[in-house]
């Protein structure tokens, strides 16, 4: 008989998170309906009926910044990062061959025995540069997150191939290595509209910390009542995401309740804003408010890397912006200040940035 954990807090805590057994465990150990902390509060559940069309919702061809379409373009970079804060990209230069091995990887990652898993949790982990978890920060949520996760912080290759997750280590490496030519361009184009000089040097601190995650998402029971990752923004500069088939992404449209699916679509990669650029723009770029919802059908994998500040680094908005627009609308933070107020609380749209108001 499946084991029920609803009259037990502790029991289940322990065995999903503790434990290290994940949602996976849970799943696999027979239930067939979610146990009372996966409930969320009506507010926060994700009607899939309610869901917005937007013109914003777009795909961009990268190849054209090269091309002779290129103030178009990125013009239309830039409309999308003031508006609904996420768009897509085509030729995007991270071959699609490694887009499948890194779904497959997700896939085999999550797919061994939670002993295997465990040996990353926090406290355990043979680096602090590696951790395997569930939901974002359990210990301060009143309803779990229906997903697990593995993450993998970026210092160098050597530390990379010693101590990420054999099952995942060289597409993760890979996937970081063929991105970030994508990225430095990404953010280039959108200071570069801000009417703002970047130096180089500057480009590489805004997005030397880079943070690889596989997520894994189990069929749920009661998709109607339970969220995959609840709604928040991401802290950093640029996320770039890869998503399987499976769909369940949407992003809140910008001051209202309507939220918008940002459909899969094949060789594709998600690109979203992060509060960093939010704050280094005086607010002109949004960070974008996104969830997942989960589903009954299949494990959902997806693989962002989020492209942050160093965490030495001071973030504030860029002079030029603020001359121009009379007020600074952010003070500027130590990045690792940032950082740590936002794993120290759960996902609550966009109060992350609270931190950094004037
Ligand atoms: O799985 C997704 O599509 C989004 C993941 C996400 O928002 C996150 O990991 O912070």
């Amino acid at each position: 008989m499946a084991p029920t954990f609803n009259q037990d807090a502790d029991s289940l805590f322990n065995f999903v998170v503790k434990d290290g057994n994940g949602v996976k465990g849970l799943v696999e150990s027979g239930l067939t309906e979610v146990p009372t902390r996966y409930i969320q509060p009506p507010h926060q559940r994700i009607n899939k009926q309610h869901v917005a069309q937007s013109p914003e919702n777009i795909t961009i061809d990268l190849s054209e910044l090269d091309g002779p379409n290129h103030n178009q373009v990125a013009k239309a970079i830039s409309h999308a990062a003031e508006t609904l804060g996420f768009f897509q990209v085509v030729n995007h230069g991270v071959p699609l061959e490694l887009l499948e091995s890194l779904k497959a990887a997700a896939h085999c990652f999550f797919a061994q025995p939670p002993e295997k898993k465990a040996a990353y949790l926090k406290g355990v982990s043979p680096s602090p540069m590696v951790k395997y978890g569930t939901s974002f920060v359990p210990e301060k949520e009143d309803a779990l997150e229906w997903k697990d996760y593995v993450s993998m912080t970026y210092t160098n290759d050597a530390d990379a191939l010693q101590f990420w997750p054999n099952e995942c280590k060289e597409v993760a490496l890979e996937y970081i290595k063929t991105s970030t030519e994508m990225v430095r361009k990404l953010l280039k184009t959108l200071v570069g509209n801000l009417g703002v000089e970047v130096d180089s040097s500057r480009l590489d601190e805004l997005t030397g910390l880079r943070m690889v995650n596989m997520n894994f998402y189990p069929t749920c029971p009661n998709p109607d009542l339970t969220v995959g990752v609840g709604r928040h923004s991401d802290m950093g500069t640029l996320t770039v995401l890869l998503q399987d088939g499976i769909g369940g992404l949407y992003v809140k449209k910008d001051e209202s309740e309507e939220w918008v699916e940002i459909p899969p679509i094949h060789g594709a990669l998600v690109i979203n804003i992060g509060d960093t650029l939010q704050i280094l723009s005086n607010g002109r770029y949004k960070s974008a408010e996104h969830r997942v919802r989960t589903t009954n059908t299949e494990s959902r994998v997806s693989v962002p890397i989020f492209n942050a500040p160093l965490p030495s680094v001071k973030v504030g908005p860029l002079a030029e912006l603020v001359a121009r627009d009379g007020v600074a609308r952010y003070r500027e933070v130590i990045f690792q200040e940032y950082m740590n107020n936002f794993f120290a609380k759960s996902h609550d749209g966009k109060k992350s940035l609270d931190f950094a108001s004037t």
